[in-house]
């Protein structure tokens, strides 16, 4: 039995014109159920995610954070706590998306402590791995996603509290795909070693695909074997566009 597909929606660092407006409109297609089995969450910036998460208050969609510091609290201008994200009202909360491993150079052990962190305060930590352009075409794919999903992973994570993301790094924002054969040699190998690490409790941890993911290419890519749902950046900003891809989950 798959688990049950989670679609997430990375606002990044958009969402100030029209995105209360465009939320509004996803948060009615699911409670309308024009998507279909899968859970719904949208990840704004931290500065929306109280107003979204009081708009979503009895409804079935979802809240998260694109980021977290480790620490619960102290001397840390700037950063933004997971009980500080929790409170607000998120459930989920991303870590070690590649913008932030790329531009703050974040690395696994940084990105564990996050997840890390997350789980202590109760979210759900989705651990975002994936390879450069270079790295793949240096046959390094497998080695460098490795590498990361070990480095990244906390020991004793549940499906209940972890999900992983693959987003190969040069298909973020560029509409470029991997094909599906090679989506699946990735998410088949990262759910070997899930299953390696965590035993039993390896196949319940959702494993998402991410990159470039629109309407038009969401259903061949649900359709992989252990691809467990999509976190969607650019497409997650038109409600229309949103939902349909949550709707081929
Ligand atoms: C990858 C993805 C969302 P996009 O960063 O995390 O973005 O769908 O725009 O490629």
């Amino acid at each position: 039995i798959r688990p049950r597909p989670l679609v997430a929606g990375n606002w990044k660092m958009n969402g100030l014109v029209l995105g209360v407006n465009e939320f509004d409109a996803i948060a009615t297609g699911v409670a309308a159920r024009e998507v279909g089995r899968a859970e719904v969450l949208i990840c704004p910036p931290f500065t929306l995610i109280s107003r979204f998460a009081a708009a979503a208050a009895g409804q079935h969609i979802k809240i998260g954070a694109q980021d977290c510091h480790p620490k619960s609290s102290g001397a840390h201008t700037g950063d933004v706590s997971a009980e500080m994200v929790k409170d607000a009202g998120a459930s989920y909360v991303i870590v070690g998306h590649s913008e932030r491993r790329v531009c703050y150079g974040e690395s696994d052990a940084l990105v564990r402590s996050k997840a890390e962190a997350a789980r202590r305060a109760g979210l759900v930590a989705i651990i975002c791995i994936g390879e450069t352009q270079a790295e793949r075409e240096a046959g390094r794919t497998i080695d460098v996603v490795g590498t990361q999903l070990a480095g990244s992973l906390p020991a004793g994570a549940t499906g209940a509290n972890t999900v992983i993301a693959y987003e190969p790094v040069w298909a973020i924002g560029t509409g470029l795909t991997p094909t599906v054969d090679d989506v699946k040699v990735v998410h088949d190998f990262i759910r070997s070693r899930l299953v390696e690490a965590l035993e039993g409790e390896g196949h319940e941890l959702r494993i998402l695909y991410g990159g470039s993911v629109k309407p038009s290419n969401a259903a061949e890519l649900m359709a992989v074997d252990n691809v467990d749902g999509a976190l969607v950046g650019g497409a997650s900003l038109k409600a229309t566009d949103f939902l349909g891809i949550a709707a081929a989950y």
